[in-house]
């Protein structure tokens, strides 16, 4: 055998590397990082450093963060405290998966619950502008939440929020209280009558999404890891009931996605990993159908079971990655990251037909909307794919697919309002991650293509109450929103703001927008 230099030079980097995360890592790791992100790995004031909560993170860019620290947050640079062989052995040791699962049942998510005080007194907002078009607008670049006047374009209050927010913040109905969800698992719940935090709890390590039920009274949470539901009492996020996700088979899975159907009074969760879907209700008695005695954990005693949040099952064929329903929250529109989409009636209990969805669209990204055909009316679904450059229109009646419509690249986010003739879709990814398609709803066609800020990557929209005006994010660390007439498609004012992933109006969340996510 022939060695090179350059090849034992390798090989003793890589060994030294290595001696440095077997032997010394942990330690380095308890040394350095453990007081913000916690002995365990599982986050404090810093996020949880897990192989799973990581899985959005490259290994080069995890060297670049504890090399060069995270600008605009509390992690600090470790270049001149740790050689290059300690930090790399530090990326290894926290993409390796923790020796036991980590637990996070009753005593911790207990532990983890803060109620602030607030003066319970006040009953109006203390701002003057119009509470119902207030936009919060969560601000990723340096985990804050803007809320902006929507009549002025201009922020009224600024706070920090948990570390990486993920999906839509959801609003009880009136509009004043607002939830909001991290991806480690942290639920808040925030007044924005006096702009105060009104409790806080961690429910997972790695959470999915949160719902709301319609009579203000429960929040779910749905969880990656561990693999449960969890129902807080949603006045103080007091924990009411954990439902460990358990198939038929008694395989565990992580929940794809919750959400709030109002009509039937329930909550309607998928299973990630089983193809199981389940309908949670919250009627008081619940319906004929659903069975199952839970424990209430407000009761004092271990033994105290009350009839509360029964489950009815629907077996699938496969499983749904997220889902999205119809205006009469009877059907279930389904996408697969392997497969196509599809339809399921949640009163018929099964699978009604598939749909010609072709790539995977971004969970919550699809909207409705009326449009007239020669026949009548016709209500259409559509959404972006995040693995073709297209936006699939679908007929609501037969559920077939009417229209493929070209994009520059594939999108995340679509939405529109039901005063605005048009339909907003971002190019997320590719060389024109910069446009922004603007889609006639009646001829199906894209009418205008516009570049919010050249160069820039520019996604989710949305719009004021009155559908007047449509705010577009700069997808910048030092970004900004684009406020467009939403009829002339002109910019009328530009908002400076750090990394707005997603902005929400108070009104379009709360009337359940056909052209908004809920
Ligand atoms: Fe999201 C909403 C899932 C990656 C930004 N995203 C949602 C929702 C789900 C979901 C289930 C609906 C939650 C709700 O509002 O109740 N997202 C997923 C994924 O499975 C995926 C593809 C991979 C993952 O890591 O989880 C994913 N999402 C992303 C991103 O990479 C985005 C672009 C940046 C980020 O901040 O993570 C992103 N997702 C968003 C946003 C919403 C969202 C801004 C809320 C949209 C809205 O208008 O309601």
């Amino acid at each position: 055998m022939k060695y090179t230099i350059s090849g034992v030079l390798f090989f003793l980097a890589v060994q030294s590397v290595f001696a440095a995360s077997s032997g010394q890592a942990e330690a380095l790791y308890q040394q350095h990082c453990s007081a913000c992100h916690g002995t365990d790995r599982l986050g404090v004031s810093g996020p949880a450093l897990l192989p799973e909560s990581l899985h959005r993170l490259s290994k080069e860019k995890a060297y670049q963060t504890i090399t060069n620290g995270r600008v605009a947050t509390q992690m600090k640079a470790f270049k001149s405290s740790l050689s290059e062989s300690q930090i790399q052995a530090l990326v290894n040791y926290i993409y390796t998966p923790l020796k036991q699962p980590p637990v996070w049942g009753e005593k911790q998510i207990k532990a983890s619950h803060i109620v602030y005080a607030i003066d319970k007194s006040v009953s109006k907002p203390i701002f003057d502008a119009d509470p119902l078009n207030i936009f919060l607008v969560v601000e990723s670049g340096d985990h804050h939440v803007t809320v902006l006047d929507g009549d002025k374009f201009e922020p009224i209050y600024r706070f920090a929020s948990r570390f990486g927010l993920h999906g839509g913040p959801k609003f009880n109905s009136t509009g004043r209280y607002v939830y909001f969800t991290s991806r480690d698992g942290w639920i808040s719940k925030f007044d924005l009558y006096q702009f105060k935090m009104v409790a806080e709890i961690r429910v997972g390590i790695n959470a999915r999404n949160t719902a709301i039920s319609s009579d203000d009274r429960y929040v779910i949470v749905g969880n990656y890891m561990p693999n449960t539901l969890v129902i807080l009492d949603a006045s103080d996020l007091s924990l009411i009931k954990i439902i460990p996700v358990v198939d038929k088979n008694g395989n565990e899975s992580r929940v794809s996605a919750v959400y709030d159907a109002r009509p039937r009074n329930s909550f309607i969760a998928a299973l990630k990993d089983s193809p199981e879907l389940w309908e949670i209700s919250y009627q008081n008695p619940p319906p004929a159908g659903f069975g199952n005695w839970v424990h209430d954990y407000r009761k004092t005693s271990g033994e105290a079971k009350v009839r509360l949040f029964p489950i009815r099952r629907l077996y699938l064929k496969s499983v749904l990655d997220d889902f999205f329903f119809d205006q009469e929250y009877v059907h279930v529109l389904s996408a697969s990251r392997k497969g196509k989409g599809q339809v399921v009636d949640l009163d018929l209990g099964g699978k009604v037909a598939d749909l010609d969805i072709p790539g995977m669209p971004h969970l919550s990204s699809g909207i409705t909307w009326k449009r007239k055909t020669p026949n009548g009316v016709q209500t259409v679904l559509a959404t972006p794919n995040l693995k073709e450059p297209s936006v699939s229109i679908i007929d609501m009646k037969t559920w077939k697919l009417i229209r493929k419509i070209p994009t520059l690249g594939s999108g995340f986010f679509m939405r529109s309002h039901e005063k605005s003739p048009y339909a907003w879709v971002d190019v997320f990814f590719g060389k024109d991650k910069d446009a922004m398609h603007v889609i006639d709803k009646q001829t199906l066609k894209i009418v205008k293509t516009l570049r919010p800020a050249p160069g820039k990557t520019s996604a989710h929209v949305e719009f004021t109450k009155d559908g007047r005006y449509a705010l577009v994010s700069i997808w910048e660390m030092d970004g900004e929103l684009v406020v467009y007439d939403a009829k002339t498609l002109e910019v009328v004012k530009r908002i400076p703001m750090k990394k707005p992933v997603g902005k929400y109006n108070v009104y379009n969340k709360i009337t359940h927008s056909s052209g908004t996510s809920h």
